[in-house]
């Protein structure tokens, strides 16, 4: 082989793509050498790196990896990087440079989470951006061997006026940590001007973390064999005391065309945030003035439009901050028991359900 096509088999290749939060990553590497690599949040910056690493190799090959049977052979690339780095790292960044916007249709849309194994879920109930009470829930469900979490809203979706603490952050962290995951169905205490910019994964799901995302209403998906469906969403009550794209956000409810997209197909478990009409008794612990009480009346038979539509076995909600249940009859005679879950740092916040029997226990959590 002649010097000119040793040198060939050696290539730059620079890839773009984008990682869990939306934003540009760069990657670059050697073709035929391919442990000089490195990335970067631009193309400049990943064929910088690209340069450093082709440098760093070259050195210690002078030092030592020369004498490595494995490394030997590549006398050539390391004359190339010493002699003529730039001139042959360039122009193949330049060729890469994207002409267009970036691909739309990028290859590496972010994976959806694997839920086919699952044989037990943690169900938890508001937690209105309460870290810690969040932290303890994903840790004792960690504890009994439950690494899947379903959250019925009031999560606390940010960010939140001019606060930069992020719950969704240190969420997906303990997440992390835990080795968890965790599906959020949206309250009305959450931003949704956030949830309608969050890209979506494969499986329809919005990406909040590499281990969290947030259930589009009238969303359908599976766990283990188990069908799920969720509505999120209810009227904030409280909204004239809360400002409009900072503590309060007009996309709040759901309307008719969610349940419609949820449609008529069996569910074995549908997680809303407010409680269908008739599924637990349920009272406001303040007096509640129009016309938000007609509309909270309206999204509440909504969701139970959605029940007697698709008969789960149970439905999961919360909103209320106690700890109910309850049982609707079908005409066919078949039942859904509805629980309601308490607020952050209670005993009712926090069940197990299992997949296999649709039992429901408590999940023993303290006090801080
Ligand atoms: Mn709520």
């Amino acid at each position: 082989m002649s010097r000119e096509e040793q040198r060939g088999c050696y290539r730059p290749v620079f890839a773009w793509s984008l990682d869990d939060d939306g934003a540009e990553v760069w990657t670059a590497r050697i073709d035929g050498a391919n442990w000089i690599a490195a990335e970067g949040a631009s193309l400049p910056e990943a064929a910088q790196a690209l340069g450093s690493a082709a440098r760093a190799y070259a050195q210690s090959w002078h030092e030592r990896l020369h004498e490595a049977p494995e490394h030997a052979q590549h006398a050539v690339l390391v004359e190339l990087i010493d002699a003529q780095l730039w001139a042959w790292l360039l122009p193949a960044a330049i060729k890469a440079t994207p002409t267009f916007e970036p691909r739309r249709s990028s290859p590496t849309v972010t994976e959806g989470l694997d839920l086919r194994g699952v044989r037990r879920v943690a169900v938890a109930g508001d937690w209105h951006g309460v870290d810690g009470a969040a932290r303890q829930v994903i840790e004792r469900a960690a504890e009994q061997g439950v690494h899947l979490l379903v959250h019925v809203g009031d999560f606390g979706i940010g960010p939140w006026g001019n606060s930069d603490r992020s719950m969704t952050k240190l969420v997906d962290a303990a997440l992390h940590k835990h080795g968890s995951r965790l599906l959020v169905v949206p309250g009305n205490h959450e931003n949704y001007d956030r949830l309608d910019a969050a890209k979506r994964d494969r499986e329809g799901m919005l990406v909040l973390g590499k281990r969290l995302r947030a259930l589009p209403r009238g969303h359908r998906w599976s766990v283990g064999t188990r069908r799920f469906g969720a509505i999120g969403g209810a009227v904030s009550v409280d909204r004239r005391h809360r400002a409009p794209g900072v503590s309060w956000w007009p996309q709040e409810a759901p309307m008719q065309a969610d349940v419609d997209t949820l449609s008529d197909e069996p569910l074995d478990v549908l997680v809303t945030h407010d409680v269908p009409e008739g599924g637990a008794l349920v009272k406001s612990g303040f007096p509640v003035r129009e016309p938000e009480l007609s509309e909270a009346n309206e999204v509440r038979a909504l969701l139970r439009q959605a029940v007697d539509r698709t008969k789960p076995h149970l439905v999961f909600c919360g909103h209320w901050h106690q700890r109910r249940s309850g049982v609707i009859t079908h005409p066919d005679g078949s039942q859904t028991t509805t629980h309601v879950l308490d607020m952050e740092w209670t005993h009712g916040n926090a069940v197990v359900l299992d997949l296999d029997t649709l039992d429901v226990q408590p999940l023993i959590t303290q006090s801080p």
